[in-house]
């Protein structure tokens, strides 16, 4: 958005509900009134409703359910995590723009999106990212750690979520090993971290997380796996009746436990973030399948170690830590 029709949003939240002048907004903006005019059919475009009336200005009544910086500020309580903020309506893959932001972008930047037409999974596998009815976002981070530290972020990130899901929406939510957040044995968000590092030295970290939140169907191939905090939301309080999720809301709950939680990371809290995700776990307790190239082989989950390893049973009785890669759940995303 321009600088100058953000300036004429600012002026007219802070009087939401009532009229301002057009000739107080021109002594603010120090544009012609013509200016303004403009400025209000851009913000109209974009959904604001902002009822015009001759002698007694503007007044703006009601905002669109949009993901700008100026809508989640009002709800933001970070102090660096979402504080530099790149909004697309429309883009590939937020994580790709992400991993190209200039070197000098400060750490905590955040890219969000409307929609995404190239959204990513892991191994290249496509991720679902219809316009305006989920959170498509990537934080740039450039933490102190090694490369082989980095996949921790994603369990950073899964508590994140998980615990902006139970603040701002009220359901609760499960994790599954190691970056999948699972309602009713459903996914709702997935999460991507994506290093970019020399052999021994990270320059950034891209942390990707997509989340259903107003989806009310999804493709044919995902119906039985896929789920959104709305359909849940229906499911689980019947009773509530509000219209959508709050997306912008929940995008800054999101950002301010992101924060929380990766400053106690950097202090090396570590096993205690790797400690809150296990009482989220739908992994441990479960019998797994787990997927290694040209095969896998049959387990039960038992724990989570301190590095963030899945650690398994195998049938003959011995135990193998997973530090990364496929696991299938039993009961979870349609696996029987
Ligand atoms: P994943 O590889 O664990 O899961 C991908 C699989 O999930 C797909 O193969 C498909 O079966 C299923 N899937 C695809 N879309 C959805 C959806 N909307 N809801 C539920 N299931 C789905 C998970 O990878 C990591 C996804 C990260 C997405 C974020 S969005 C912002 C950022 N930008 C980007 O391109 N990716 C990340």
């Amino acid at each position: 958005m321009a600088q100058e029709t953000n300036l004429l949003l600012r002026i007219l939240k802070e009087n939401k509900g009532a009229y301002v002048s057009g000739q107080q907004i021109c002594d603010r903006m120090g544009v012609s009134r013509t200016a303004v005019w403009k400025h209000v059919n851009v913000l109209r475009e974009m959904g604001y409703v902002i009822e015009s009336a001759t002698k007694k200005g503007y007044m703006l009544i009601k905002e669109p359910d949009i993901l700008i910086y100026d809508e989640v500020e009002p709800y933001l309580k970070t102090k660096y995590i979402g504080r530099n903020y790149f909004y697309f309506n429309t883009v590939g893959s937020t994580n790709t723009q992400a991993k190209a932001l200039p070197e000098n972008t400060p750490e905590g930047a955040v890219v969000v999106a409307e929609e995404q037409t190239a959204g990513r999974g892991r191994t290249g596998r496509a991720w679902v990212s219809p316009k305006g009815q989920g959170i498509w976002m990537s934080l740039y981070l450039k933490p102190d750690i090694t490369p082989q530290e980095a996949p921790r972020l994603t369990h950073v990130a899964a508590l994140a979520v998980a615990r902006a899901i139970k603040s701002a929406v009220g359901i609760n939510a499960g994790i599954k090993w190691p970056n999948d957040i699972i309602m009713d044995g459903r996914k709702v968000c997935g999460i991507l971290t994506e290093l970019s590092a020399e052999i021994d030295a990270v320059n950034s970290v891209v942390v990707g997380i997509g989340i259903n939140v107003n989806n009310e169907r999804f493709p044919e191939g995902l119906k039985d796996v896929a789920t959104s905090l709305l359909i849940e939301r229906k499911k689980t309080m019947p009773n509530q009746n509000d219209g959508v999720v709050d997306r912008k809301a929940l995008l800054a709950e999101v950002l301010n436990n992101f924060e929380k939680l990766y400053e106690g990371f950097l202090k090396g809290d570590f096993p205690d973030i790797i400690k809150d995700c296990k009482k989220l776990s739908v992994t441990i307790g479960r019998p797994v399948r787990v997927m290694e190239k040209g095969g896998g082989f049959d387990a039960l989950a038992v724990d989570i170690d301190d590095r963030g390893a899945l650690i398994v049973k195998k049938q003959d009785g011995s135990t193998e830590a997973v530090i990364a890669g496929e696991v299938s759940v039993r009961g979870v995303l349609g696996y029987v």
